[in-house]
C-alpha cells in the first residue's frame, strides 16, 4: 500500500522539492492545514513549515520562536496525544545555524551550537524538544542538520538567489547594481534537490537518529558572486575594504556571454560595463547584529550510514540557479516591454 507523508511548509522550495520527490515513490503527500495530522494519519511527517530568514527573525523574533520553536513542539505533541507515536515517524528540519559562532571546523553531530540569531535559539528548542520526544516517549523523532541549501526556487532574499537574480537583471539591462551585506562569510552550499533525499533517507531508518546534511566544502559570498558571474562569461575581481569594498568587471569572454545570454544583448552589455564597470557594492543595511562567519559540514555520518552522496557540486548549482533566472528575467523583460509592470524582491 503507498505510504503517506504530511509535509509542513510544503510551498516552500523543499516542501516543493521533497512533495515531488515522494509523489515519483508512489506517496501520498498531503500539505499541512489544521487537525490534518489526525485526518492523514501519515506515515512520515515532514515538519519544514519556517520562518527561515536569519535576518528577518531579528524582525519578528517572537514570531519566529513560537513558529519555528512551539510550531515543533505543536507536531510531536499531536502524534504522542493520537496515540500515533507507533506508525508515524517525524523529520525534523534542524540548521547549521544551530552551530553560529562554530566551536569547532569541520562541524559533526558532536559539535556544541553557539546559536547567533533568534531563528537560530528557535532551533536550537525545536532540535532539543524532537530528542527529547524521542527519548521520553520512544518516538521515531530526528532531526535533519542540514547546512545552506538552494536551487532556482529559492527565496529571493536569500543570498544565493538574490545573486543569481540580480546577475541575471544586470546583463539583461534590467539593473545596475547589486547591493550586498557581509561579503566575508563562508558557506557550506548544496542544492535543494539533493537534500530533500536525505530528508526521506533519514526517514526510512530503523532507528531515529541526527545528521548533518553538507557538501564538506566551504565558499565565500564573495566567490558565490564571482563565480555566478563567470558563468556567463564576466569576470568581476573585488578591491577595497568592509563597506567600501566593490565588485568590477574585468573582462568579457564574448562567446560565453552569447552562448548563455544571448548575442542580442553583448552589444548593450559592452557599452554599459565600459560607462560603469562596478556591479558589486556593500551596503551595511544587509549586516547582521551577529553573524555566523563560517560553516563547513562533515558529512561522514550520512555518508556512511544514509548512503547520501549529493549529485550537484557548487558549480552545478550554480549553473542550475544561473540558467534559470535568466530564462524568468527575460520573460519579465518581455513583459516589461509589453507595459506590464513587474516586481523585484528585496530582504
Ligand atoms: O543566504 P543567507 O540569508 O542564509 P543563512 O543566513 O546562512 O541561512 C540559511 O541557511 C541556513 C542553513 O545554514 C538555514 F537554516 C536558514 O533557514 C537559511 O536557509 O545568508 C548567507 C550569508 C550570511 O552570512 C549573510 O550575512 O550571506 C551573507 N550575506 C551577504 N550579503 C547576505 C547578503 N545574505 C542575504 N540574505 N542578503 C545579502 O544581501
Amino acid at each position: 500500500m503507498a505510504k503517506t507523508a504530511l509535509i509542513t511548509g510544503i510551498t516552500g522550495q523543499d516542501g516543493a522539492y521533497l512533495a515531488e520527490f515522494l509523489i515519483k515513490k508512489g506517496y501520498l503527500v498531503h500539505g499541512i492545514k489544521r487537525r490534518i495530522i489526525q485526518e492523514s494519519k501519515p506515515d512520515e511527517i515532514y515538519n519544514l513549515g519556517a520562518m527561515s530568514h536569519v535576518k528577518v527573525s531579528f524582525d519578528v523574533p517572537e514570531y519566529t520562536a513560537n513558529t519555528d520553536g512551539i510550531g515543533t513542539l505543536r507536531i510531536l505533541e499531536a502524534v504522542r496525544l493520537l496515540g500515533m507515536k507507533d506508525n508515524t515517524r517525524i523529520y525534523q528540519a534542524s540548521t547549521s545555524e544551530l552551530y553560529g559562532l562554530v566551536q569547532e571546523v569541520p562541524q559533526t553531530e558532536k559539535t556544541p551550537f553557539y546559536p547567533r540569531s533568534p531563528y537560530a535559539v528557535a532551533k536550537l528548542y525545536g532540535y532539543w524538544i524532537t530528542v527529547n520526544y524521542r527519548e521520553a516517549y520512544g518516538l521515531h523523532a530526528s532531526n535533519g542538520i542540514l547546512f545552506n541549501h538552494e536551487s532556482p526556487i529559492r527565496g529571493e532574499t536569500f543570498v544565493s538567489r538574490k545573486v543569481t537574480r540580480a546577475l541575471a537583471r544586470i546583463v539583461l539591462g534590467m539593473q545596475e547594481t547589486l547591493f550586498m551585506g557581509n561579503l566575508s562569510s563562508k558557506r557550506d552550499w548544496g542544492h535543494a534537490k539533493d537534500y530533500v533525499k536525505a530528508m526521506y533517507l533519514i526517514l526510512q531508518q530503523a532507528i531515529p537518529d541526527d545528521y548533518v546534511i553538507a557538501t564538506g566544502i566551504t565558499t565565500e559570498v564573495r566567490e558565490f558572486i564571482r563565480r555566478s558571474f563567470a558563468m556567463t562569461g564576466i569576470e568581476i575581481t573585488f578591491s577595497g575594504e568592509g563597506e567600501n569594498e566593490t565588485g568590477t568587471i574585468t573582462s568579457i569572454d564574448e562567446t560565453l556571454f552569447n552562448e548563455k545570454v544571448g548575442k542580442d544583448h553583448l552589444e548593450s552589455f559592452k557599452i554599459r560595463a565600459k560607462k560603469n564597470p562596478l556591479v558589486v557594492k556593500v551596503d551595511p543595511a544587509y549586516y547582521r547584529p551577529t553573524e555566523v562567519d563560517l560553516l563547513l559540514g562533515d558529512p561522514t555520518k550520512s555518508r556512511v550510514k544514509l548512503g547520501w552522496i549529493p549529485e550537484y557540486d557548487l558549480d552545478g548549482l550554480i549553473l542550475d540557479m544561473v540558467t534559470s533566472d535568466l530564462l524568468l528575467m527575460k520573460r519579465e523583460s518581455y513583459l516589461r516591454k509589453g507595459g506590464f509592470s513587474t516586481y523585484n524582491y528585496f530582504e
